[in-house]
């Protein structure tokens, strides 16, 4: 169901002078009451009025997680407290955490942005949808439950972890919808599969997942041991929180709301914007929202965006799939690797499960990296040659792919730490040293 036609499949043309007007009204609105703003315009010589083109939106500064750091709490907010009505924060694991606020109007906004990525997904108000996303001060708990709410849909707020109370819920409440990351998606079902449940016969039938990249291998290992259709969608707490784009049903790149947003894409390096249809990172400027609207925000998510008409009818553009940040990048002697290509290799291999972890060490000024895979039980093997070469054949196809050589070290299914959030896959001691 497309939810907001009105919006989602606006004339290209109207689409384009309705951002216009909207990022005129936002560079007003927080010029005359941000200061870090209004100094960064003035240092620039930019005025409100001087934004008279789309285009212009490239002579506007842009905004960084160090900036939104420095002004920790509230230094952002172009609103008063007074009507601020809801904070949220990132988890802020290194420091203080970036703080970002609510008003009555964005929360609308942002309840009509998640039941548009819902609707799209292909949800109804005759689902049943349970919600594994921590409520909290992380956007993805509340944002989801109040589109899927709005739709009409029946929720299930169960939050994150308690997994066999999940399944358990699952079962007895008839789910048919899984709001999670795709990496907990994939957790439910191991669980499931060791306690002896079929997991594709439960009444599941669709699940909304993000938060964390995920390839189309992880996608189709979701679908088939669900039994689901596996949708992405995308957001970051600094621009709104999930609600930023989803896929639809014909799951061909995910739609932005740019009735919202406006999107570019540019060279991460210069900063430079790129040539349609090239991958590049991803700035989103905000051009509705009133406490915390934010300029030219480098999200360092790496994607690329496709203005043509979608199957489904809707004219947004939409974003291919994210499949690595700009940061997540590891430099490994001197090789650029991706933890989203060891994922890819991985899936591709009977026997290996998509749970790995890569270790980075420096030994004597070289560094090493070690990749622990999950192997099915079966893979475990008496004969000692069998496991050397099943080791080496994975070892060799990683090598291939990342370009350099790792040691591959093969454990038990269940070893590596699951998470009920965000996955990590990578565990690098020398940031440590
Ligand atoms: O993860 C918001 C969200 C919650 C989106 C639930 C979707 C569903 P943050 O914690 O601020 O916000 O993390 C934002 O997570 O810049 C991306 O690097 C990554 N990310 C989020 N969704 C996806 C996705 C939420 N679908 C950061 N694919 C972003 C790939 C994603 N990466």
């Amino acid at each position: 169901m497309i939810w907001n036609p009105e919006y989602e499949c606006m004339d290209r043309e109207a689409l384009l002078a309705l951002q216009l007007r909207r990022l005129q009204t936002t560079v007003a609105w927080v010029y005359e009451r941000v200061p870090y703003y209004r100094d960064q315009l003035d240092a620039l010589g930019v005025r409100p009025r001087d934004i008279r083109s789309l285009d212009d939106v490239r002579h506007l500064p842009f905004t960084d997680k160090t900036a939104l750091r420095d002004t920790y709490p509230f230094g952002m907010f172009a609103v008063d407290l007074d009507h601020v009505v809801r904070i949220h924060s990132s988890s802020g694991t290194t420091g203080k955490p970036i703080v970002v606020g609510y008003t009555k109007g964005d929360l609308s906004t942002w309840t009509a942005c998640t039941a548009r990525v819902a609707a799209s997904a292909g949800i109804t108000e005759k689902d049943r949808v349970q919600m594994a996303f921590l409520y909290g001060m992380f956007t993805g708990g509340w944002g989801m439950h109040y589109g899927v709410e709005r739709i009409g849909a029946t929720v299930i707020p169960a939050g994150s972890g308690n997994t066999e109370r999940h399944i358990m819920m699952m079962q007895d409440f008839g789910t048919t919808a899984l709001v999670s990351t795709p990496s907990y998606a994939l957790y439910l079902a191991e669980v499931g599969e060791k306690a002896g449940i079929d997991m594709s016969s439960l009444s599941l039938r669709v699940g909304l997942f993000g938060g964390e990249p995920s390839g189309e291998g992880m996608r189709a290992e979701i679908e088939r041991r669900l039994g689901i259709r596996a949708t992405d969608n995308y957001g970051l707490s600094e621009v709104m929180g999930p609600g930023v784009s989803g896929e639809c049903e014909c799951q061909c790149g995910l739609h932005l709301a740019e009735d919202h947003f406006i999107c570019e894409i540019v060279d991460p390096a210069t900063g430079e914007p790129l040539p349609p249809g090239e991958e590049g990172e991803l700035v989103i400027t905000t051009i509705t929202k009133e406490a915390f609207p934010v300029l030219r925000y480098r999200t360092h998510d790496l994607t690329a965006l496709d203005t043509a008409v979608c199957a489904c009818g809707r004219t947004l553009a939409r974003m291919r799939k994210v499949r690595h940040r700009t940061d997540d990048m590891l430099i490994i002697r001197g090789v650029n690797v991706f933890p989203s290509q060891v994922e890819d290799v991985l899936l591709a291999i009977e026997g290996v499960e998509p749970h790995y972890l890569m270790v980075i060490d420096r030994e004597m000024g070289m560094d090493r990296l070690e990749i622990r895979i999950e192997v099915a039980d079966e893979v475990f093997s008496d004969v000692m040659a069998d496991m050397v070469a099943f080791t080496r054949s994975v070892s060799d196809r990683l090598s291939t792919v990342l370009g350099l050589g790792a040691k591959v070290t093969l454990v038990e299914s269940g070893t590596i730490e699951r998470s009920v959030g965000k996955a990590r896959r990578v565990l690098d001691h020398r940031s440590m040293e």
